[in-house]
């Protein structure tokens, strides 16, 4: 079995060296949480206690003035440049898993250990990011760090591990997109099918001019694509069949409450979808064995979500899931 169609592609990390830097971002929702879209506009990256990683979702505004204990620390935004300039962001790993626990690929969520608050998710770090202009430097650091990181995992008996990483600002028709991908790859030697890129599903309908192009571009020199969060949207399929997408992450909000016939029905035709689009599936979300065990009759292989393990540091990551 595999993940992802391992055989497609090449090996060979795409070209252009230039400036390099990365960066990437996302963090699994708890149940109850909104999506991305609507946690960047409602997460705040001065607010207090920020998100501590992946804590409950909060009713902040995205300025500085929620709390006394925001207010009596100094803003975040402006730290984050800093931050980033010293490298002290750091990124953990959700692994992607099959039933029995053996590890399919692994993705990367940012994180901030702050020195006085502790450490903070992405929703923080994002709107932090928006809050002080570095999307696009946050998203580079990301994709740096997650690809040297990945270049030293063991391959498993079910082949190497890739790492999928969320783009926010770099998104496909960027002009920056595929100068920091081949960027990444080439400084961490990291083969491009090893690199997984994830796009909600709110972005490919706002696509760039040019985009379409340069995904089949990215995805001809090996690199794969991952539709996220898909049943979340308004999902269009005929444009998603346009699209090199290799995987589809079925949102959570399709993969919990399953008690109703409505509920399997509407996951089922999902993961239809998904096959109809010749797509790997992941679901999100699997908190309960009750979860898992109606996936599974669904024909589902792949999960991602607490039952398994939250986001890991690196070595965390390697301890947990050996060679
Ligand atoms: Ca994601």
């Amino acid at each position: 079995m595999g993940y992802l169609p391992l055989g497609r592609g090449n090996d060979v990390p795409t070209p252009p060296p230039g400036p390099a830097r990365d960066r990437a971002r996302a963090s699994k929702r708890r149940p109850g949480t909104p999506s991305p879209t609507m946690r960047l506009r409602q997460s705040s990256c001065a607010g207090p206690r920020a998100d501590r990683a992946e804590a409950a979702p909060r009713r902040g505004r995205s300025s500085a003035r929620t709390s006394t204990t925001a207010d009596a620390e100094p803003p975040l935004a402006p730290q984050l440049a800093r931050a980033l300039r010293e490298d002290a962001l750091a990124v953990h790993y959700q692994p992607i898993v099959t039933a029995d626990h053996a590890l399919l690929a692994a993705e990367a969520l940012i994180r901030w250990p702050h020195p006085t608050r502790g450490l903070l998710g992405a929703d923080t770090v994002l709107a932090c990011a928006a809050e002080a202009g570095l999307e696009v430097e946050l998203d580079e650091w990301v994709l740096h760090t997650a690809a040297r990181q990945a270049a030293d995992w063991p391959a498993t008996s079910l082949g190497e591990v890739p790492v999928s990483v969320n783009l926010s600002a770099l998104t496909p028709g960027h002009p920056e997109l595929a100068t920091a991908v081949g960027s990444a790859l080439a400084a961490a030697g990291l083969p491009s099918g090893r690199l997984v890129l994830e796009l909600v599903e709110h972005g490919p309908p706002a696509l760039l001019p040019g985009a379409r192009q340069q995904m089949q571009e990215l995805a001809r020199g090996g690199v794969r694509w991952a539709l996220d969060d898909f049943g979340s949207g308004h999902s269009n399929l005929a444009r998603l069949k346009g699209l090199p997408f290799d995987v589809v992450k079925l949102d959570r909000s399709l993969t919990t409450d399953l008690a109703g016939p409505r509920d399997t029905a509407v996951l089922h035709a999902a993961t239809s979808a998904a096959g109809a689009l010749d797509c790997a599936v992941v679901a999100e979300g699997i908190e309960t064995r009750s979860q898992l065990d109606h996936l599974q009759a669904l024909g589902i292989r792949a999960y991602q979500g607490w039952l398994f393990a939250p986001a890991l540091p690196d070595h965390e990551l390697r301890d947990r899931f050996p060679a």
